[in-house]
């Protein structure tokens, strides 16, 4: 992945404010279960702006209701139609560009993988598929991407790619750690 770092990333990192106001709000939103009475049920939100030096840019709005998974909507535009790998890479990081935001979550120390399987990293998003307009618009829902807790991905960054992750299938050496998905698309905030 880092050879092709330069060519263009876009990526938003998840920060827990203060530095970065408009990035990332955690809100809690307690809304109450119809049935029980005393039973509040607390939703966590978090937004990510995606931009970088290339046209590429989105939005991306987390949710995730307490012990739930973590509903990811992506909508990036930009994009070169067909997939591009998705992910969230380890740290929240952009002092050197793109390449600062290191490898993917892995706080399981596995293998690459695709978002189904039992071995991939936490931050194995799997691919996000721009149409003819080069516009991705999805919604991933996800239980290794939890926004509180030990592995949560706050302070973390999402990447899209120049290509698509081959979700590890892909039989040469960087399926098993990146997927093979190419340069990261765009960087930065
Ligand atoms: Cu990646
Ligand atoms: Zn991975």
């Amino acid at each position: 992945m880092q050879a092709v770092i330069a060519a263009m990333a876009a990526q938003a990192v998840l920060t827990a404010f203060p530095s970065r106001p408009f990035l990332f709000y955690p809100q809690l939103s307690p809304t109450f279960t119809p049935i029980s009475v005393a039973v509040a049920v607390e939703t966590k939100k978090a937004v990510a702006i995606i931009k970088g030096g290339s046209q590429v840019e989105g939005l991306i709005s987390l949710s995730q209701p307490t012990n739930g998974p973590t509903t990811v909507n992506v909508l990036v535009t930009g994009l070169k139609p067909g997939p591009h790998g998705f992910h969230v890479h380890e740290f929240g990081d952009t002092t050197n560009g793109c390449i600062s935001t290191g490898s993917h979550f892995n706080p399981n120390k596995l293998k690459h993988g695709a978002p189904e399987d039992k071995i991939r990293h936490s931050g194995d998003l799997g691919n996000i598929v721009a149409n003819a307009d080069g516009i991705a618009e999805t919604a991933i829902v996800d239980n290794q991407i939890p926004l509180s807790g030990p592995n949560a991905i706050i302070g973390r960054a999402f990447v899209v790619h120049e290509l698509e992750d081959d979700l590890g299938k892909g039989g040469v050496e960087l399926s098993l750690t990146t997927g093979n998905a190419g340069g990261r698309l765009a960087c930065d905030l």
